[in-house]
């Protein structure tokens, strides 16, 4: 496949398809239905629902163009010890980390609020990266993953826009990937949260990359 063009902020994203990944962050039960652990940190979980159709849409055209295809799930071991005790009591929260939920145990693997939602469910041949921390990176082999495959932009879509999709898009950034992310496939549960993370990325130049959405991108990418 040839160069493409997406129209971003702050200047349009010259890349080759071949060399990019739609990186899903965290579609999980636990964050956008009832009942899981964005709900037991004090949050209305509904908001975050509004990104999956447009993130079901990039899906359906990287399939379509076999782009590569990468999942994350932010969770934890049963025994939780993955989890570092300052995370499980942070918030001090009544239903932390491990505790039994409508969904399952909060945030744990293998729990179905753990799980991401059916409509963006992985098929065969997309990885999934499971992540103890906010950033997809850290404690993963997320980067090792992407050399192999020679990959150089990452497409973010994804939840929540100023704590896990931000965190990745940093440390990215620092590994000398380029990302752009899509406004209307990322959510926050704080619609000002929303606007700063993204102001916040394609600032001073693109100082951690770009902004689009997902009619810009999929207009490049079907050009
Ligand atoms: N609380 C919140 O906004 N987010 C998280 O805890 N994890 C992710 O963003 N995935």
């Amino acid at each position: 496949m040839a160069q493409k063009s997406m129209d971003a902020e702050p200047y349009a994203l010259e890349f080759d398809p071949q060399s990019t990944a739609l990186l899903i962050i965290d579609m999980q039960r636990d964050f956008v239905m009832p009942g899981g652990f964005g709900e037991a940190l004090g949050n209305d979980v509904t908001p975050l629902q509004a990104t999956i159709a447009p993130i079901r849409r990039m899906l359906d055209v990287a399939r379509k163009l076999k782009l590569m295809v990468i999942h994350t799930r932010e969770g934890h071991r049963a025994d939780l010890n993955d989890c570092p005790p300052t995370k499980l009591v942070r918030g001090r929260g009544k239903t932390r980390i491990g505790d039994p939920g409508p969904m399952g145990r909060i945030l744990v693997r293998g729990e179905a609020g753990h799980d991401i939602v059916p409509e963006l469910y992985p098929i065969e041949g997309e990885t999934v990266i499971d992540k103890p921390g906010k950033g997809a990176f850290y404690a993963t082999d997320l980067e090792l993953i992407l050399r192999n495959h020679t990959i150089k932009t990452l497409i973010l879509c994804g939840v929540t826009t100023e704590v896990c999709v931000n965190t990745t898009v940093r440390e990215a950034n620092d590994r000398g990937f380029e990302c752009v992310v899509l406004s209307d496939c990322v959510g926050s549960y704080f619609p000002e949260f929303q606007q700063a993370a993204l102001a916040m990325v394609k600032a001073q130049g693109g100082i951690f990359g770009w902004v689009s959405d997902s009619q810009r991108a999929l207009r490049a990418l079907n050009a």
